[in-house]
């Protein structure tokens, strides 16, 4: 009878490590997420984490809403399940809470996950992605990577979420008065920074909103930075004699414009700023030229 009972008791504990097991972590992944705005629907348990794939096929601005009727988390991943954002909700059925992931993204494929240790309830996401004009080579990270930027073209690039620096670069083969520009849309600052060709820093400028300066330069190879602010932009080197000469400069700047020149010329040119130019040259050269000149 005794032995009865203490195999009573096994078969007790063993079906109570049997529950126990069958609540650790499930990974469950789940069809890819489409960046079309339709709304995938789930309901997860306590222990579950649902991951959603999802692909970006160009660089761009990607954003995921998610929404939980319930308590959890959901962590946004790379390719690899790296986790670099997440965020905890306090929704419930009657209250849904909604947290949207935006980033930049490189093409690549990405995880959304959904769930925790806790949570218990429906949830649903979407994503949509808005693709970005971008010209980059790989590997402009650094300035061995540079890309060359020919005279006198636009060249669009996008700083993406692991994106630290897009190095450009140019050649002059004697003293030129180089006429570089660059443009950003964004609230945020993106930031520009020329090196000679030792990168040693020969000017910085915070902001590149409406920029547009020309700078003297002896020969010799030259490295434009772009940095911080996640989100597209546009870069313009003009060195080369034939393009050296914008047909259309004087007529693009009216006479008497507004102090605030940078901005308007940004926003009704783009990325080209033609007539900031002869304005932020002129008053940008004389300090370059001592700088460079000694
Ligand atoms: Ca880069
Ligand atoms: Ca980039």
């Amino acid at each position: 009878m005794r032995r009865i009972a203490l195999l009573l008791c096994l078969l007790v504990l063993a079906l109570g490590a049997g529950a126990a097991l069958a609540e650790d972590s499930q990974f469950i992944e789940h069809e890819p997420l489409t960046l079309d705005g339709v709304w995938a629907e789930g309901a997860t348990r306590p222990g579950e984490y649902h991951y959603y794939p999802f692909t970006v096929e160009e660089v761009g601005l990607a954003t995921v809403r998610v929404q939980l009727f319930c308590g959890g988390r959901a962590q946004i991943m790379d390719g690899d399940l790296i986790q670099w954002d997440e965020h905890y909700f306090n929704g419930s059925a009657g209250a849904p809470e909604t947290h949207d992931f935006i980033y930049y993204l490189e093409p690549g494929t990405y995880y959304l996950c959904v769930g925790n240790g806790s949570s218990q309830g429906d949830y649903r996401l979407k994503a949509t992605l808005e693709p970005c004009l971008s010209d980059e080579t790989p590997n402009n990270d650094d300035y061995l990577g540079a890309q060359v930027l020919p005279s006198g073209e636009t060249l669009n690039g996008v700083l993406t979420q692991w994106d630290e620096h897009d190095y450009y670069t140019f050649t002059l083969t004697e003293e030129t008065a180089v006429y570089l520009t660059a443009n950003s849309t964004l609230d945020a600052a993106q930031n520009l920074v020329l090196y000679d060709g030792d990168m040693v820093k020969l000017a910085e400028k915070y902001n590149v909103k409406g920029y547009a300066e020309e700078i003297l330069l002896p020969a010799g190879t030259y490295y434009v930075d772009i940095w911080s602010a996640k989100g597209p932009y546009t870069v313009k080197a003009v060195y080369a004699p034939e393009a050296a000469a914008p047909e259309a400069s004087a007529e693009a700047a009216p006479a008497g414009d507004a102090p605030d020149a940078e901005m308007s010329a940004a926003d009704e040119a783009g990325g080209d700023v033609q007539s900031d130019a002869s304005r932020a040259g002129d008053a940008m050269l004389g300090f370059l030229q001592g700088l460079l000149g000694g």
